[in-house]
């Protein structure tokens, strides 16, 4: 737990979040500033920065859970497809230093540049 950490706050229960998934690792909440319905994120309960601090076993539990909630999302908002994004470092656009993966629902004529 990092104490000025947004998602280690929410992770913690001390700021509220619409969770849709949890699990020893990871917890998957919706995105509050979504940029599709369905938007989510993945985020893994212990605190790393970035991908280049995340342990190896997350990091291979990561995308077996990105593949089941990538296809329970796009089932549950009827999307025809999905970005899967993540950033590290301000220079690629990470606002929040506490790693995430975004899942970002997509349909025709969305017109949702990331
Ligand atoms: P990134 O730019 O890749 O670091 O993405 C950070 C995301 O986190 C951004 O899409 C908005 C989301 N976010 C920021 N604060 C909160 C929050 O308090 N609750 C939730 N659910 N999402 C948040």
């Amino acid at each position: 737990m990092k104490e000025d950490c947004i998602f280690c706050k929410i992770i913690k229960g001390d700021i509220p979040s619409f969770t849709i998934y949890e699990d020893k690792l990871f917890k998957v909440i919706l995105d509050r500033f979504p940029a599709a319905p369905g938007h989510a994120l993945i985020i893994p309960k212990e605190h790393y920065k970035d991908i280049f601090e995340l342990p190896e076993e997350v990091a291979q539990a990561l995308y077996p859970l990105a593949k089941e909630m990538a296809t329970r999302i796009k089932l549950a908002v009827d999307a025809e497809g999905m970005n899967i994004v993540q950033n590290n470092g301000e220079v690629a656009g990470q606002s929040v230093y506490h790693f995430h993966l975004h899942l970002v629902p997509r349909k025709a004529g969305d017109g949702i540049t990331l």
